[in-house]
């Protein structure tokens, strides 16, 4: 057996890069144990809502997102903490070496009715040792991630991270409460027919992606000659997770719904660490013409389109977009 701090030792990681991953999924056992608690332990409904005993509630996403911030904060390699939560950036210990970013509770709308949600997170260099860090040190493309993973609420706790050159799965065993390796060396295998994505916003895709999904939609009957299976968790960390386990598409696309965002998902909270770990376990991740982890940001909390998992199909859909666009 070996435990998520055997595991990092093992693998020779850069002490503060192992430090930090420590802290998050420290403080990810006890925002496992708020969900477990779920009702009882009065942190459901909304923000500044009080509860029965007439104390002030606190959201569980604001409470993941404070719990992960003042740890990060007290990290003495942490420069500075950006989260999803917050307009800002945080600065942390001017002489950290490294920028830490996260989604506190992804799938947030999922805690209450009892489904999956996990928390995202992205470790980048700080290169300003000694001064305070801005929002501006935190725009560097997702190639430069020094480590990614997320942490999966479900029916168990699980850990999927990658620090070196391949991704790996600790689960948290409620005995020790340990993360103990369960998978070493994950791989997406190249081909698939699972999808996921919301097909309620069919209407303001662009036509590549409309075509793309008819195409799956019509099974044996079209032009793809096989029948392919649709799956939703409606948090984006279940979905990955799904891809990572058995492979499949998925994908938050451009739309039109809202017209100033480029797509839903947070380039530097979602789309760049779940890029990492997917390319790393072998698939592709792109905004369906481009790679996502070669994107310069402009902003830290800026959206990007998403299509990612199995390699093939990634860009079988990347093709779509290519022709249509060069028409
Ligand atoms: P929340 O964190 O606001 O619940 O959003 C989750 C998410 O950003 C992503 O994790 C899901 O894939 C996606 O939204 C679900 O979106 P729909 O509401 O369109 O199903």
């Amino acid at each position: 057996m070996t435990t998520l701090a055997q595991y990092l030792k093992a693998q020779k990681t850069d002490s503060a890069v192992s430090d930090v991953i420590t802290t998050v999924t420290e403080v990810g056992k006890t925002i496992s144990q708020l969900l477990r608690k779920g009702a009882l332990a009065d942190i459901l409904g909304e923000a500044g809502n009080q509860n029965v005993q007439g104390e002030e509630q606190k959201k569980l996403d604001v409470l993941a997102n404070d719990l992960l911030l003042d740890a990060l904060a007290q990290n003495k390699h942490c420069a500075g903490v950006a989260s999803e939560e917050l307009d800002d950036a945080t600065p942390a210990n001017a002489d950290g070496n490294l920028l830490v970013l996260f989604d506190p509770l992804d799938g947030s709308s999922n805690i209450d009715i009892n489904m999956a949600v996990g928390t995202i997170f992205s470790i980048l260099p700080y290169q300003r040792q000694g001064q305070t860090s801005e929002n501006s040190d935190f725009l560097q493309a997702g190639n430069a991630q020094l480590a990614a993973g997320y942490l999966l609420y479900g029916t168990s706790t699980m850990l999927a991270l990658t620090v070196v050159d391949n991704v790996v799965m600790f689960s948290l065993d409620p005995d020790s409460n340990d993360y103990i390796l369960v998978k070493d060396n994950v791989q997406i295998d190249a081909d698939t027919s699972e999808y996921a994505i919301n097909s309620s916003n069919y209407r303001y895709w662009r036509a590549p992606m409309q075509q793309y999904i008819d195409e799956l939609v019509a099974g044996d009957t079209g032009v793809r000659g096989r029948d392919f299976n649709m799956r939703w968790v409606a948090a984006m960390v279940g979905d990955v997770h799904r891809i990572l386990c058995r492979g499949g598409l998925f994908t938050y696309p451009f739309d039109t719904k809202y017209p100033n965002k480029a797509g839903k998902l947070r380039l530097m909270y979602e789309a760049n660490p779940m890029s990492l770990l997917i390319e790393r376990a072998g698939g592709s991740a792109t905004d369906a013409t481009h790679r996502i982890l070669d994107i310069a940001p402009t902003d830290i909390h800026q959206r990007v389109p998403v299509v990612l998992g199995s390699k093939n199909e990634v860009d079988y859909v990347k093709d779509l977009h290519l022709k249509h666009d060069n028409k």
